[in-house]
């Protein structure tokens, strides 16, 4: 963990996260090697997997009041765009083709900044033992955190009638999520596997599921203090309308493939809003 971050009043990451169910502490310990081989096959297999109760329910709950006490600060993305996060046409190419299908999202993102450092949220994700897991579930040798001001953790929330279209995600090969709160009703988190296979596309099975007509969705079972890490890059993947007053909270936690990286300051202005570009 970055010494200059004052993390005084912090939970202890075994106050954090359910070691009972999920042994990752120590590493040599043969549940460990056998729970990994476990998510690691079910994620190869289905794309993503869930890890239910993965916090624990009091650094869950401080995580929400943490959140409640600075969402009115969360900046607001909505869009009309396509499955590949697009909002431009391509009149070259034809009216149903994917790239031409748009969809309203909308949501809110509060940035790692506005999170407390002592919340228990940068505890889990600081947390050697936590990123290790992750990298052995989806098949990394190392992961290192994210080093930019905004994107380390951060957190979508949902209000009534927010949702998230159907879509790939761009550029990382996994995605780690993790829900703090769930809606009243809506807000199911849905995706179909394997519909593309690196730079090879699926126009007409991707098309069949933005219509409706394609392959089932899978509902991906997530109750608050799930841990999800899915492939967003080949799994088309969205979040249904979200009803009811009770916001939708999710934590998504950016790991990497080398050390260093930082947000480009074009893209961390357009999701986190015009502040970025005043602290410059
Ligand atoms: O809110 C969610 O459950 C998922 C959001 C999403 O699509 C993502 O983080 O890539
Ligand atoms: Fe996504």
């Amino acid at each position: 963990m970055n010494a200059s971050v004052d993390t005084a009043g912090a939970m202890a990451p075994q106050d954090v996260v359910n070691l009972a169910r999920y042994p990752i502490g120590d590493p040599d310990s043969p549940e460990r090697a056998a729970l990994v081989k476990s998510l690691r096959d079910y994620l190869d297999e289905h794309q993503y997997v869930a890890l239910p109760d993965f916090i624990l329910p009091n650094a869950r709950s401080r995580a929400v009041t943490e959140i409640d006490a600075v969402s009115h600060e969360a900046n607001h993305n909505s869009s009309f765009r396509n499955c590949y996060l697009s909002r431009v046409k391509n009149p070259s190419l034809p009216e149903d083709h994917p790239i031409n299908i748009f969809e309203d999202t909308s949501n809110w993102i509060l940035a790692y900044d506005q999170l407390p450092d002592s919340s228990p949220l940068k505890t889990l994700y600081h947390w050697d033992a936590v990123r290790e897991f992750v990298a052995e579930i989806v098949g990394e040798d190392r992961l290192y955190d994210n080093e930019d001001p905004y994107q380390p953790v951060n957190v979508l929330i949902y209000n009534d009638g927010d949702r998230s279209s159907w879509h790939f995600d761009s550029v990382n090969a996994f995605t780690v999520t993790l829900m703090l709160q769930a809606p009243e009703a809506g807000g199911d988190f849905e995706l179909v596997p394997n519909l593309r296979e690196g730079e090879l596309d699926n126009p007409d099975g991707i098309r069949a599921v933005l219509e409706g007509k394609g392959e089932t969705p899978v509902p991906v079972a997530r109750e608050p203090g799930a841990l999800c890490i899915f492939r967003g890059c080949t799994a088309l993947h969205r979040v249904a309308p979200v009803k009811g007053a009770t916001q939708r909270l999710m934590a998504v936690m950016v790991y990497e493939d080398q050390p260093g990286v930082v947000g480009r300051p074009d893209v961390n202005e357009t999701i986190f809003g015009p502040r970025v570009a005043a602290n410059g």
